[in-house]
Protein backbone atom coordinates (compact mmCIF):
# COMPACT_ATOMS: atom_id res chain seq x y z
CA UNK A 1 0.00 0.00 0.00
CA UNK A 2 1.33 3.55 -0.93
CA UNK A 3 0.20 5.03 2.01
CA UNK A 4 -1.77 8.10 1.78
CA UNK A 5 -0.88 10.34 -1.55
CA UNK A 6 -2.37 12.05 -3.89
CA UNK A 7 -3.42 9.10 -5.46
CA UNK A 8 -5.68 7.71 -2.64
CA UNK A 9 -9.05 7.18 -2.87
CA UNK A 10 -9.79 9.40 -0.41
CA UNK A 11 -13.71 10.08 0.97
CA UNK A 12 -14.43 13.82 2.70
CA UNK A 13 -18.36 12.56 4.65
CA UNK A 14 -19.90 16.22 4.98
CA UNK A 15 -17.52 18.55 2.17
CA UNK A 16 -20.03 20.98 2.39
CA UNK A 17 -19.71 22.33 5.77
CA UNK A 18 -17.03 24.61 7.69
CA UNK A 19 -14.82 21.80 8.62
CA UNK A 20 -15.29 19.45 4.97
CA UNK A 21 -15.01 22.36 3.16
CA UNK A 22 -11.49 23.33 4.54
CA UNK A 23 -10.04 19.89 3.80
CA UNK A 24 -11.61 19.65 0.76
CA UNK A 25 -10.03 22.36 -0.14
CA UNK A 26 -6.72 21.74 1.68
CA UNK A 27 -6.71 18.54 -0.46
CA UNK A 28 -7.14 20.03 -4.10
CA UNK A 29 -4.31 22.61 -2.72
CA UNK A 30 -2.11 19.76 -2.04
CA UNK A 31 -2.44 18.26 -5.55
CA UNK A 32 -5.12 14.91 -5.06
CA UNK A 33 -6.81 13.66 -7.45
CA UNK A 34 -9.03 11.15 -6.36
CA UNK A 35 -11.57 12.89 -3.91
CA UNK A 36 -14.38 11.77 -3.30
CA UNK A 37 -17.79 13.46 -2.59
CA UNK A 38 -21.78 13.11 -1.95
CA UNK A 39 -24.26 15.92 -0.89
CA UNK A 40 -26.49 15.09 1.45
CA UNK A 41 -29.34 14.80 -1.12
CA UNK A 42 -27.17 11.89 -2.89
CA UNK A 43 -26.59 9.92 0.53
CA UNK A 44 -27.89 10.14 3.54
CA UNK A 45 -25.63 9.28 6.02
CA UNK A 46 -27.83 9.14 9.14
CA UNK A 47 -29.29 5.70 6.54
CA UNK A 48 -26.90 3.24 7.42
CA UNK A 49 -28.04 0.55 4.16
CA UNK A 50 -27.58 3.86 1.93
CA UNK A 51 -23.63 4.33 3.50
CA UNK A 52 -22.96 0.88 3.16
CA UNK A 53 -24.14 0.76 -0.94
CA UNK A 54 -22.23 3.88 -0.50
CA UNK A 55 -18.78 2.30 0.43
CA UNK A 56 -19.82 -1.23 -1.35
CA UNK A 57 -19.27 0.76 -4.99
CA UNK A 58 -16.60 3.60 -3.82
CA UNK A 59 -14.72 1.68 -1.67
CA UNK A 60 -12.43 4.68 -0.05
CA UNK A 61 -9.25 3.91 1.45
CA UNK A 62 -9.03 7.08 3.32
CA UNK A 63 -12.17 8.81 5.27
CA UNK A 64 -12.36 12.00 6.64
CA UNK A 65 -15.62 12.25 9.18
CA UNK A 66 -16.42 15.71 8.95
CA UNK A 67 -20.01 15.37 8.86
CA UNK A 68 -21.91 16.49 12.13
CA UNK A 69 -24.98 17.77 13.05
CA UNK A 70 -23.16 21.16 14.59
CA UNK A 71 -24.29 24.46 16.03
CA UNK A 72 -23.60 27.15 18.80
CA UNK A 73 -24.88 27.30 22.46
CA UNK A 74 -28.29 27.82 21.61
CA UNK A 75 -29.16 24.96 19.36
CA UNK A 76 -27.16 23.23 21.43
CA UNK A 77 -28.74 23.46 24.56
CA UNK A 78 -32.07 23.47 22.76
CA UNK A 79 -31.70 20.71 20.19
CA UNK A 80 -30.17 18.17 22.06
CA UNK A 81 -32.57 15.14 20.72
CA UNK A 82 -31.30 16.24 17.05
CA UNK A 83 -27.58 16.22 18.06
CA UNK A 84 -27.25 13.11 19.82
CA UNK A 85 -29.52 11.44 17.03
CA UNK A 86 -27.76 12.12 14.26
CA UNK A 87 -23.69 12.70 15.28
CA UNK A 88 -24.33 9.44 16.62
CA UNK A 89 -26.12 7.93 13.71
CA UNK A 90 -23.83 9.18 11.45
CA UNK A 91 -20.74 8.23 13.32
CA UNK A 92 -22.38 4.27 13.78
CA UNK A 93 -22.95 4.23 9.63
CA UNK A 94 -19.64 5.45 8.79
CA UNK A 95 -16.65 4.21 11.08
CA UNK A 96 -18.73 0.14 10.83
CA UNK A 97 -18.76 0.84 7.18
CA UNK A 98 -14.87 2.33 6.90
CA UNK A 99 -13.59 -0.69 8.84
CA UNK A 100 -16.33 -3.65 6.88
CA UNK A 101 -14.92 -1.98 3.47
CA UNK A 102 -11.67 -2.12 4.72
CA UNK A 103 -10.75 1.46 4.14
CA UNK A 104 -6.97 2.09 5.46
CA UNK A 105 -7.99 4.77 7.53
CA UNK A 106 -10.30 7.23 8.70
CA UNK A 107 -10.00 10.59 10.78
CA UNK A 108 -13.01 10.91 13.07
CA UNK A 109 -13.44 15.02 14.55
CA UNK A 110 -13.72 15.49 17.88
CA UNK A 111 -14.43 18.86 20.04
CA UNK A 112 -13.24 20.58 22.82
CA UNK A 113 -16.85 20.32 24.36
CA UNK A 114 -15.82 17.15 25.06
CA UNK A 115 -14.06 17.76 28.35
CA UNK A 116 -15.46 18.50 31.57
CA UNK A 117 -16.76 21.65 32.41
CA UNK A 118 -14.55 22.39 34.91
CA UNK A 119 -11.44 20.56 33.48
CA UNK A 120 -7.87 22.19 34.58
CA UNK A 121 -6.77 24.44 31.90
CA UNK A 122 -4.88 24.23 29.41
CA UNK A 123 -7.41 21.00 28.89
CA UNK A 124 -5.10 17.58 28.06
CA UNK A 125 -5.91 15.00 26.19
CA UNK A 126 -5.90 12.47 29.51
CA UNK A 127 -8.91 14.69 30.98
CA UNK A 128 -11.26 13.05 29.19
CA UNK A 129 -13.96 11.57 31.23
CA UNK A 130 -12.89 12.55 34.13
CA UNK A 131 -15.67 14.89 35.28
CA UNK A 132 -19.01 16.47 34.66
CA UNK A 133 -20.81 18.25 31.29
CA UNK A 134 -20.92 21.38 30.68
CA UNK A 135 -25.10 20.89 30.65
CA UNK A 136 -25.77 23.08 27.67
CA UNK A 137 -23.99 20.79 24.88
CA UNK A 138 -24.14 17.13 26.90
CA UNK A 139 -25.96 15.69 23.83
CA UNK A 140 -23.66 16.24 21.26
CA UNK A 141 -20.50 15.45 24.04
CA UNK A 142 -21.86 12.06 24.66
CA UNK A 143 -22.23 11.67 20.79
CA UNK A 144 -18.86 12.68 19.95
CA UNK A 145 -17.27 11.02 22.91
CA UNK A 146 -19.11 7.53 21.51
CA UNK A 147 -17.44 8.75 18.38
CA UNK A 148 -13.80 8.61 20.18
CA UNK A 149 -14.72 5.83 21.75
CA UNK A 150 -15.78 4.27 18.43
CA UNK A 151 -12.08 4.64 16.94
CA UNK A 152 -10.73 3.28 19.73
CA UNK A 153 -12.85 0.31 19.96
CA UNK A 154 -12.38 -0.55 16.51
CA UNK A 155 -8.57 -0.41 16.54
CA UNK A 156 -8.38 -2.10 19.54
CA UNK A 157 -11.00 -5.27 18.39
CA UNK A 158 -10.20 -5.07 15.07
CA UNK A 159 -6.73 -3.21 13.95
CA UNK A 160 -8.89 -0.40 11.90
CA UNK A 161 -6.45 2.96 11.80
CA UNK A 162 -9.08 5.28 13.48
CA UNK A 163 -7.51 7.84 14.55
CA UNK A 164 -9.60 11.36 15.88
CA UNK A 165 -8.56 15.31 16.94
CA UNK A 166 -10.25 17.25 19.30
CA UNK A 167 -10.56 20.93 17.83
CA UNK A 168 -11.40 23.83 19.65
CA UNK A 169 -13.65 26.70 18.50
CA UNK A 170 -14.00 27.17 14.88
CA UNK A 171 -14.56 29.49 12.81
CA UNK A 172 -13.66 30.70 8.84
CA UNK A 173 -15.07 30.78 5.91
CA UNK A 174 -18.15 28.66 5.08
CA UNK A 175 -19.81 29.02 9.01
CA UNK A 176 -23.41 29.50 9.69
CA UNK A 177 -23.88 33.00 10.23
CA UNK A 178 -27.47 32.38 12.10
CA UNK A 179 -27.95 34.35 14.83
CA UNK A 180 -29.94 31.13 16.44
CA UNK A 181 -27.89 28.57 15.48
CA UNK A 182 -24.29 29.32 14.71
CA UNK A 183 -21.12 30.11 17.23
CA UNK A 184 -19.91 33.29 18.76
CA UNK A 185 -17.64 34.45 16.10
CA UNK A 186 -19.79 34.28 12.82
CA UNK A 187 -22.98 35.77 15.00
CA UNK A 188 -20.88 38.31 15.91
CA UNK A 189 -19.48 39.59 13.02
CA UNK A 190 -22.91 39.88 11.26
CA UNK A 191 -24.20 41.83 14.57
CA UNK A 192 -21.29 44.04 14.26
CA UNK A 193 -21.78 44.43 10.81
CA UNK A 194 -25.47 45.41 10.29
CA UNK A 195 -24.94 47.48 13.22
CA UNK A 196 -22.85 49.27 11.03
CA UNK A 197 -24.89 49.54 8.35
CA UNK A 198 -27.82 50.54 9.90
CA UNK A 199 -26.48 53.29 12.40
CA UNK A 200 -27.29 51.18 15.40
CA UNK A 201 -26.26 52.95 18.80
CA UNK A 202 -25.32 49.45 20.49
CA UNK A 203 -25.43 45.62 19.88
CA UNK A 204 -26.49 42.81 21.98
CA UNK A 205 -23.96 40.53 23.07
CA UNK A 206 -24.78 37.25 25.05
CA UNK A 207 -23.74 36.39 28.19
CA UNK A 208 -21.76 38.38 30.44
CA UNK A 209 -18.80 38.51 27.31
CA UNK A 210 -16.38 37.16 30.44
CA UNK A 211 -16.41 32.93 29.58
CA UNK A 212 -12.78 32.68 27.40
CA UNK A 213 -12.58 30.75 24.22
CA UNK A 214 -9.83 30.00 21.82
CA UNK A 215 -10.55 30.16 18.19
CA UNK A 216 -9.06 27.72 15.70
CA UNK A 217 -9.16 29.54 11.68
CA UNK A 218 -10.71 26.02 9.78
CA UNK A 219 -7.95 26.12 6.89
CA UNK A 220 -5.34 25.90 9.91
CA UNK A 221 -7.75 23.07 11.41
CA UNK A 222 -7.86 21.17 7.77
CA UNK A 223 -3.90 21.57 8.00
CA UNK A 224 -4.03 19.76 11.15
CA UNK A 225 -5.96 16.95 9.65
CA UNK A 226 -3.76 16.00 6.41
CA UNK A 227 -1.06 16.33 8.64
CA UNK A 228 -2.62 13.73 11.09
CA UNK A 229 -3.71 11.29 8.16
CA UNK A 230 0.08 11.55 6.88
CA UNK A 231 1.47 10.78 10.14
CA UNK A 232 -0.58 10.14 13.31
CA UNK A 233 -1.27 6.52 13.88
CA UNK A 234 -2.72 6.15 17.16
CA UNK A 235 -5.64 5.73 19.70
CA UNK A 236 -5.20 8.92 22.05
CA UNK A 237 -7.55 11.68 20.28
CA UNK A 238 -5.13 14.88 19.77
CA UNK A 239 -6.22 18.14 20.50
CA UNK A 240 -6.42 20.50 17.69
CA UNK A 241 -5.92 24.69 18.85
CA UNK A 242 -3.71 27.57 18.78
CA UNK A 243 -2.30 27.64 22.35
CA UNK A 244 -4.24 30.45 23.24
CA UNK A 245 -7.02 32.11 24.26
CA UNK A 246 -9.30 35.62 24.66
CA UNK A 247 -12.78 36.31 26.60
CA UNK A 248 -16.14 36.29 24.75
CA UNK A 249 -15.84 40.68 25.24
CA UNK A 250 -12.05 41.03 24.14
CA UNK A 251 -13.41 38.66 20.94
CA UNK A 252 -16.19 41.15 20.45
CA UNK A 253 -13.89 43.98 20.57
CA UNK A 254 -12.01 43.05 18.12
CA UNK A 255 -14.64 41.98 16.15
CA UNK A 256 -15.89 45.40 16.39
CA UNK A 257 -13.27 47.04 15.41
CA UNK A 258 -12.00 44.96 12.16
CA UNK A 259 -16.22 45.55 11.12
CA UNK A 260 -15.76 48.83 12.02
CA UNK A 261 -18.67 49.37 14.71
CA UNK A 262 -17.92 51.92 16.97
CA UNK A 263 -21.28 51.73 18.95
CA UNK A 264 -21.91 50.30 22.87
CA UNK A 265 -22.28 46.82 23.57
CA UNK A 266 -25.03 45.70 25.70
CA UNK A 267 -24.47 42.22 27.44
CA UNK A 268 -27.70 40.47 27.68
CA UNK A 269 -27.32 37.91 30.43
CA UNK A 270 -30.46 35.95 30.25
CA UNK A 271 -28.47 33.89 27.37
CA UNK A 272 -26.48 31.42 28.45
CA UNK A 273 -22.37 31.92 29.33
CA UNK A 274 -21.80 28.03 28.88
CA UNK A 275 -18.41 26.64 29.88
CA UNK A 276 -16.42 29.32 32.00
CA UNK A 277 -13.39 28.55 29.43
CA UNK A 278 -12.13 25.45 27.21
CA UNK A 279 -8.52 26.50 26.41
CA UNK A 280 -6.42 23.57 25.12
CA UNK A 281 -2.77 22.03 25.45
CA UNK A 282 -1.78 21.91 22.29
CA UNK A 283 1.70 20.28 23.52
CA UNK A 284 1.02 16.51 22.04
CA UNK A 285 0.56 17.95 18.63
CA UNK A 286 3.21 20.62 18.67
CA UNK A 287 5.36 17.84 19.60
CA UNK A 288 4.85 16.21 16.34
CA UNK A 289 5.81 19.03 14.19
CA UNK A 290 2.49 21.12 13.83
CA UNK A 291 1.13 24.45 14.70
CA UNK A 292 -1.61 26.92 13.57
CA UNK A 293 -0.30 29.74 11.61
CA UNK A 294 -3.26 31.95 11.14
CA UNK A 295 -3.75 34.57 14.12
CA UNK A 296 -7.27 36.04 14.88
CA UNK A 297 -7.00 39.02 14.06
CA UNK A 298 -6.13 38.20 10.74
CA UNK A 299 -8.44 35.06 10.83
CA UNK A 300 -11.82 36.95 11.75
CA UNK A 301 -10.75 39.83 9.00
CA UNK A 302 -10.96 37.61 6.00
CA UNK A 303 -13.67 35.87 7.34
CA UNK A 304 -15.58 39.31 7.53
CA UNK A 305 -14.34 39.63 3.82
CA UNK A 306 -15.25 35.88 2.61
CA UNK A 307 -18.71 36.97 4.95
CA UNK A 308 -19.43 40.68 2.74
CA UNK A 309 -18.77 38.39 -0.58
CA UNK A 310 -21.65 36.50 -0.13
CA UNK A 311 -23.84 39.06 0.22
CA UNK A 312 -23.50 40.40 3.83
CA UNK A 313 -26.20 39.34 5.97
CA UNK A 314 -27.38 37.09 2.57
CA UNK A 315 -24.90 34.52 3.74
CA UNK A 316 -26.75 33.46 6.60
CA UNK A 317 -30.09 32.35 4.63
O1 LIG B 1 -19.80 29.79 20.25
P1 LIG B 1 -20.87 29.53 21.25
O2 LIG B 1 -22.26 29.55 20.75
O3 LIG B 1 -20.69 28.14 21.93
O4 LIG B 1 -20.76 30.61 22.44
P2 LIG B 1 -19.81 27.48 23.11
C1 LIG B 1 -19.56 30.94 23.06
C2 LIG B 1 -19.79 32.05 24.07
O5 LIG B 1 -20.09 33.27 23.38
C3 LIG B 1 -20.93 31.82 25.06
C4 LIG B 1 -21.23 33.89 23.96
O6 LIG B 1 -20.55 32.29 26.34
C5 LIG B 1 -22.04 32.71 24.48
O7 LIG B 1 -22.99 33.12 25.46
N1 LIG B 1 -21.90 34.74 22.97
C6 LIG B 1 -21.95 36.10 23.01
C7 LIG B 1 -22.58 34.34 21.88
N2 LIG B 1 -22.69 36.58 22.00
C8 LIG B 1 -23.09 35.50 21.27
C9 LIG B 1 -23.85 35.37 20.08
O8 LIG B 1 -24.35 36.33 19.50
N3 LIG B 1 -24.03 34.10 19.59
C10 LIG B 1 -23.48 33.00 20.21
N4 LIG B 1 -23.68 31.79 19.67
N5 LIG B 1 -22.77 33.10 21.36
C11 LIG B 1 -20.38 25.41 21.71
C12 LIG B 1 -21.09 24.10 21.94
O9 LIG B 1 -20.24 25.96 22.93
O10 LIG B 1 -19.09 25.23 21.17
C13 LIG B 1 -20.98 23.20 20.83
O11 LIG B 1 -22.43 24.37 22.28
C14 LIG B 1 -19.66 23.19 20.10
O12 LIG B 1 -21.25 21.92 21.35
C15 LIG B 1 -18.99 24.54 20.01
O13 LIG B 1 -18.77 22.30 20.69
C16 LIG B 1 -17.54 24.45 19.60
O14 LIG B 1 -18.35 27.67 22.88
O15 LIG B 1 -20.29 27.88 24.46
Amino acid sequence: MAGFDKASRVFIAGHRGLVGSAIHRALIAAGHRNIITRTRAELDLCDGAAVDEFFTAEKPEYVFLAAAKVGGIQANNTQPAAFIHDNLAIQINVIDAAWRHDAEKLLFLGSSCIYPKLAPQPIREEYLLTGELEPTNEAYAIAKIAGLKMCEAYRRQHGFNAIAVMPTNIYGPGDNFDLETGHVLPALIRKAHEAKVSGAAEMAVWGTGNPRREFLHVDDLADATLFCMSRYDDSIALNVGVGDDVTIRELVETVCDVVGFQGALAFDTSKPDGTPRKWLDVGRLAALGWRAKIGLRDGIASTYEWYLEQGGALAAE
